[in-house]
């Protein structure tokens, strides 16, 4: 442990941190319940790794085998807090026994509201804010777009080039890659427009630059006073931890301004502390009219929100919003716990003590590794884009042999990118630096195999 390995000393884990590897992996209940899956479950919902989980601690995540792997995805950026969090389970195991269910729109509770208060509270800007709490992204973009069209009483929908946003018929429309996301699965709502984002890997050019471009996009394929919103992930996760230049979104934001167009920010991936900030839109400068908050709000509770200045969300008639599950009491009471706890445990320094780690640790790949074209990220949200050697042609075969190379070894890591060619790194913040370096030096070994 070294001095700055704060987290380690100010916690104690349920399960050691450490990997340990006690069979092969997947181990033999692994693969015995594979094949009852593969009898009952459809294959559309595929598996990065079939590796079967019993429980988890911080960042290690016990399989059914006994074998302690190093979880470096966290269920995409969901269990930000660690697994398990004692004060997360202890919130949710008081709620449940308490009360479960109401629907807010029937019979409110104080657990709702309260979310809502910190949500004002933690998302950019000191403006006066609204929310509103759904079940899962998809829903929060689903109600932002909503929102933003009965507030601006126009139609269309800017995205961006290489953008997640969901998988609801609306959000798929949103999400930029038809394989293997869309395909087959239309019709798609229309006046969704998507515009290219600045990607300074393989664009070169300037945050400004970029924006000139995206807006010359908006004015002469669109109409910038049909435009309802702009939606943009401050850091895209599944398109591949892209982080589009300095100014790029600032100049965005003063085009919408201008424009009566609203800026929204998708932080389902980025906020709630995973990338050193409350929301990585404020490592831009940026405050958005309305901010998605999704994964890394419960601590793995299903829980979605939609925050915006409250001209904007009051825009929409009594009974224009809502839905059966959204924002349940014991899914909120675990929200709370983790605003606690990042508040607590200084999640935000945690996640810019991960971003120093790893760029200490795997900074230097891109010299190392011909493979390597890239390493970037914001606190514990890193992208290293594998390219053919000597050019920037993605190479999605060699990610494919990095992460079976880590799984066989027990890291848990991701995929992303439209061509399925960045390695995703989505560690807990609580991950100690003993634990990245020994997956580091995995996907090292992985490397060097190529
Ligand atoms: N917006 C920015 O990252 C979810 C999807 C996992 P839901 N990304 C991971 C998968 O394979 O479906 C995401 C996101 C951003 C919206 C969403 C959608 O959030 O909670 O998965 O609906």
């Amino acid at each position: 442990m070294t001095a700055s390995d704060t987290s380690i000393a100010r916690r104690s884990f349920s399960v050691p941190q450490e990997r340990r590897l006690v069979t092969p992996l997947p181990g033999p209940n692994s693969i015995a319940l594979q094949e009852r899956r593969v009898a009952s479950v459809s294959r559309g919902a595929g598996t990065l790794a079939n590796i079967y989980m019993d429980h988890g601690s911080g960042a290690i995540l016990v399989d059914v085998d006994g074998n302690s792997l190093i979880d470096l995805g966290c269920g995409i950026g969901v269990t930000t807090v660690g697994h398990a969090h004692p004060a997360v389970a202890e919130a949710v195991a008081r709620q449940v026994a308490k009360l479960t269910h109401t629907l807010f729109t029937v019979t409110p509770y104080e657990h709702y509201v309260a979310v809502a208060e910190k949500l004002a509270q933690v998302t950019p800007g000191a403006h006066e804010k609204h929310s509103i709490l759904v079940n899962s992204g998809a829903e929060a973009v689903e109600n932002a777009v909503k929102v933003a069209r009965r507030f601006t009483g126009r139609n269309a929908i800017v995205v961006l080039d290489h953008a997640f946003h969901g998988r609801t018929n609306l959000t798929m429309a949103m999400t930029y890659r038809p394989w293997p996301e869309r395909a087959g699965m239309g019709p798609f709502p229309g006046d969704i427009h998507s515009v290219p984002i600045s990607y300074p890997f393989r664009d070169g050019l300037s945050g400004p630059e970029a924006a000139e471009r995206t807006i010359d996009v908006i004015e002469t394929h669109i109409g910038a006073s049909d435009v309802a919103a702009f939606f943009a992930e401050p850091i895209q996760g599944d398109g591949g931890i892209i982080i589009p230049a300095p100014g790029y979104f600032a100049a965005i934001a003063d085009y919408c301004r201008d424009n009566g167009i609203l800026f929204v920010a998708d932080e389902i991936q980025s906020g709630l502390a995973r990338t050193g900030a409350w929301y990585a839109i404020e490592h831009h400068g940026v405050v958005p009219d309305i901010v998605t908050s999704a994964k890394g709000i419960a601590g793995g509770m299903p829980l979605a929100a939609v925050t915006g200045r409250a001209d904007v969300m009051d825009a929409v008639q009594p009974g224009g919003v809502g839905g059966t599950f959204g924002g349940n009491p014991v899914s909120a009471a675990a929200a709370l716990a983790v605003f606690d706890v990042i508040e607590r445990e200084d999640l935000l320094g945690e996640a810019r003590r991960v971003e120093a780690a790893i760029t200490a640790r795997i900074g230097d790949w891109p010299d190392r590794f011909g493979v390597v074209g890239e390493v970037r990220g914001k606190g514990a949200m890193f992208g290293v884009e594998l390219v053919q050697p000597g050019t920037k042609k993605p190479d999605p075969a060699a990610l494919t042999a990095v992460l079976r190379h880590a799984v066989s070894n027990g890291v848990i890591a991701l995929d992303a990118g439209t061509w399925d060619s960045v390695l995703r790194l989505l560690p807990s913040v609580v991950i100690s630096e003993a634990l990245l370096d020994d997956a580091m030096g995995v996907l090292e070994e992985a490397l060097e195999r190529l």
